[in-house]
């Protein structure tokens, strides 16, 4: 928090219309016309989710770049609060779409079960450690996600101290969350060996040291925790919580080449976010959500 009075005065700067950095050239790799179109903005983390996933998965895709608070038709079209991320589909007559990254990334798991195979959840065949990967998705949904905002928005140093309180807290229940599972899926020792412990480990992502496939988690909670090193550090002074454990997962996930892939420059997100960190009237839906204790669209 020492740096509060520094970062005091807002400069007015814009949100950025174009990605920079690995993100620039991962656009430039997708402006190809596919089945499936990903209206993005470049800052945006709940695109981020979609984008990676996307990565992830090897679905086909083009990413197309949207100014979401000025409401183009095509993005009313297919998003019908006009907000990113949403999906076209080409192959349907007229094309069909999808819109919320929650259910976008349920799609893309799906759609991948059929055509990559490949999957950022565990197996089928554990439906408990899948559940226990969803509960730790639905911490994020409901307690990280609006936490960065409130903390983020937060404008008097007392408030700023506990949304800061409240953040931190929300991350290490995510934590909690991510150690239940690790202990209960892994720490039974049920395996009958090594291939079996291999096995189980599977879509508990890089929380675990040894995996090296993103969880439907990572990809969820990653945005967040991206920005909050980026933004809330430079904001509001922000840490994330002591010990290796942490930082080790942190630094898998955000040197993940399809998470890395998805990021612009920090000055990118500084930029962009500073509408927030000085609470401006109507910088977004979700922030007026936050002022009005309203849930997040
Ligand atoms: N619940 C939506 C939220 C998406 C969202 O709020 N996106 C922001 C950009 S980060 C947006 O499109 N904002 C436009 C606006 O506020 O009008 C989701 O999960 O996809």
């Amino acid at each position: 928090m020492s740096n509060i009075q520094e970062k005091a005065s807002d400069q007015g700067r814009k949100y950025h219309t174009i990605a920079t950095g690995d993100a620039l050239i991962t656009v430039k790799n997708h402006e190809e016309d596919e089945d499936i179109i990903l209206f993005g903005a470049n800052f945006c983390p709940f695109v981020q989710r979609a984008w990676v996933a996307f990565e992830v998965l090897g679905i086909p895709y083009k990413y197309y770049e949207v100014d979401p608070y000025k409401k183009p038709q095509d993005l009313l079209e297919v998003s019908p609060k006009g907000l990113v991320p949403a999906l076209r589909f080409n192959r349907f007559n007229p094309p069909g779409s999808l819109n919320e990254s929650t259910v976008i990334m349920e799609y893309l798991e799906d759609l991948a079960a059929l055509k990559s195979r490949k999957t950022i959840l565990p197996p089928t065949a554990n439906p408990y450690a899948r559940a226990l990967v969803r509960l730790q998705v639905d911490h994020v949904n409901r307690s990280l996600v609006p936490a960065f905002y409130r903390y983020l928005q937060a404008q008097d140093e007392k408030k700023q101290i506990e949304s800061g309180k409240e953040f931190l807290e929300s991350i290490e229940k995510l934590v909690g969350l991510l150690e239940r599972a690790e202990r209960e899926i892994l720490g039974g020792g049920g395996a009958a060996g090594d291939g079996e412990v291999q096995y189980f480990r599977k879509g508990l992502g890089l929380w675990i040291p040894e995996e090296k496939d993103l969880s439907l988690t990572d990809i969820m909670a990653g945005p967040w925790l991206y920005r909050a090193t980026i933004v809330l550090a430079h904001y509001r002074g922000f840490q994330l919580p002591p010990g290796e454990k942490v930082k080790g997962w942190l630094t898998r996930v955000f040197q993940h080449p399809a998470f890395k892939a998805t990021c612009s420059t920090d000055q990118l997100y500084l930029d962009s976010y500073e509408r927030y960190a000085f609470n401006r009237p109507n910088t977004s839906q979700v922030a007026n959500a936050i002022n009005e204790g309203r849930a997040l669209p």
